[in-house]
This record gives C-alpha cells, sequence and structure tokens, in this order.
C-alpha cells in the first residue's frame, strides 16, 4: 500500500460524493465507531468532515483534553455536500469511550442495541448501564436506516502496547457480537504520529515505519481482526490547512469503510 497522489485523491473524493447506497430504501450507511476513551474517535469523525468539505472544520466533536473526552449522548453525524442541506451518503454515530476498568465505560449490550438500530438520537450513555426498552429513546421498530451496517473500532497506536485485558475483552466482547449480526468490522489506529518519531517526522515513513507495523501486528493479534483490514491514520489535530498525506489515509479507511457497508446491504436477504 502506498500513500497517493493529488490525481488519486481527486478520483476518491468523486467516489465518496457520488456514493449512494444501491438499495433504494437505504438512505445513507451508518457507521458505528467505538474504542477506549481519548482513542481519536471524535477527531476521525472531524477528520473525515475536513478532509470530505477540503478545508479543517474546526473541532466540534473532539475534546481538548482526554478525561473530557467523553461522548455521553448518541448522536448521528452528517456531513454537508456542497449546498447546506445536502448530505453524503453515509453517517457515523459516535459512542461513549470503551472504558479500561470492567464496569467503566459503555455497557457492551448499548453497542449492541445501537448496531440493530434500537438507539434513537438523544440517548444519554450511562456508564455499565444499558437502554432499556421503556425508554424512549428505544426505538422497538428500526427501519435499515436505523440499523448499523459498518463497526469500526478506534484505538491510538501509543497506547496498544498498554492495553488492559479487560479493555481488550470488551472489544473482542464487541467484535464478536457484530459478527453475530454479520456486521463488517474494520479497526484505525490512531496516533501513529504519536508511536514512531520517523511518522512523526514524515508522514509518508507509514508504511516503512517497523515500529507501527509490530504494533499493528500486536493489536490484530490481541482483537483477532485481520491486518489487512486495520487501518493506520494521524487526525487532524493541530493542523490549520489540510494536507494530502494526512487526506490519504483517512481516504483508504473511509473508501474500505463505505465498500463493506455497500457489500453489507447488498447481501442482505429483503
Ligand atoms: N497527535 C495526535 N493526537 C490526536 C490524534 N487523534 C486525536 N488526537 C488527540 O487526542 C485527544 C482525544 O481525542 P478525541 O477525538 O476526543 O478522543 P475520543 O474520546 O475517542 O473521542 C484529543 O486531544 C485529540 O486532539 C492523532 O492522530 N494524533
Ligand atoms: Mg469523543
Amino acid at each position: 500500500m502506498r500513500l497517493f497522489t493529488a490525481v488519486h485523491k481527486d478520483t476518491e473524493l468523486q467516489y465518496m460524493r457520488d456514493y449512494k447506497p444501491h438499495r433504494e430504501d437505504v438512505q445513507h450507511l451508518r457507521v458505528l465507531v467505538h474504542g477506549p476513551v481519548g482513542a481519536g474517535k471524535s477527531s476521525f469523525i472531524n477528520s473525515v468532515n475536513s478532509v470530505l468539505r477540503g478545508k479543517i472544520t474546526g473541532r466540534p466533536l473532539a475534546e481538548a483534553n482526554a478525561s473530557e473526552s467523553f461522548t455521553k449522548k448518541y448522536k448521528t453525524y452528517k456531513i454537508q455536500k456542497g449546498q447546506p442541506g445536502n448530505f453524503y451518503h453515509f453517517v457515523f454515530n459516535d459512542t461513549m469511550g470503551v472504558e479500561m476498568e470492567e464496569d467503566g465505560g459503555v455497557h457492551p449490550e448499548d453497542i449492541i442495541l445501537a448496531m440493530k438500530g434500537h438507539m434513537r438520537d438523544g440517548y444519554r450513555f450511562k456508564p455499565g448501564s444499558k437502554l432499556s426498552e421503556d425508554n424512549q429513546f428505544y426505538n422497538a421498530e428500526p427501519t435499515l436506516n436505523d440499523k448499523v451496517q459498518v463497526l469500526v473500532c478506534v484505538v491510538p497506536a501509543d497506547k496498544i502496547p498498554l492495553l488492559t485485558d479487560g479493555c481488550v475483552k470488551k472489544i473482542k466482547d464487541i467484535r464478536e457480537m457484530a459478527s453475530e449480526l454479520e456486521i463488517p468490522q474494520l479497526a484505525i489506529i490512531t496516533k501513529i504520529d504519536l508511536a514512531c518519531p520517523q511518522i512523526q517526522k514524515d508522514l509518508k515513513n507509514v508504511y516503512l515505519s517497523k515500529k507501527l507495523k509490530e504494533t499493528m501486528e500486536q493489536f490484530s493479534q490481541l482483537v483477532g481482526i485481520p491486518m489487512s483490514y486495520i487501518f493506520p491514520v494521524k487526525n487532524y489535530d493541530e493542523e490549520i490547512n489540510i494536507k494530502d498525506d494526512v487526506d490519504s489515509l483517512i481516504l483508504s479507511a473511509l473508501r474500505q469503510i463505505i465498500d463493506f457497508g455497500e457489500e453489507f446491504i447488498n447481501d442482505m436477504e429483503t
């Protein structure tokens, strides 16, 4: 895999703009993002927004410090395409972090309920507790537009060697539940700039870095996600301007997300 050229970038951007689910009854692909607190989940969604809009779009989602970076409400993020009111045909849902401790963080059952489309926007996550059927934010009759088509696990490269057994288990449990629902999954490794000095110096070294490769292999073995479904990313963090190398990695991950989602809805029986 290589970082791509400017021409390739334009082709990819056009692909994203043109993308529409082939099934008439599906308005958009729904992508659910989960992972530890402070992993860069919100930053990733912001970064996708920046890449597609061609400008740094501020940080409405990410928080400046990790202890605050607690997404408490379930919310669908749409990305504006051209004129206001026009959107890309994929949406993102952020979740409260999978916490390192046993009973902190998002309840794994909440992730399943979200995947099945039972969670309505505005639901407030509570550590260790789950959405109940009598809750006003429980959607008893989800349509395909409410259901999740792609599950993305976001993990920071610099913390992979430090993941606790509890956290690995939660990620694996969620992964297994998604597999049962046959929902395609991939992982995004963020903060690759912090994990390897070579990459920090120049993002183009991403596929040359032995250190990153080892980190990705370690993660792959820990949670059982194949290497080919793990995408290294540097989020827009302190940058003021759009950079091709940053875009390139984000677009590679996004392309896989869309292709997985499209495949999933096309394989469905009804
Ligand atoms: N250096 C670096 N920092 C990042 C990256 N992605 C996110 N961050 C920072 O990590 C912190 C947590 O990010 P956030 O998106 O809020 O994490 P979340 O809890 O998973 O939503 C923020 O201060 C981000 O600016 C990255 O790729 N590189
Ligand atoms: Mg967040």
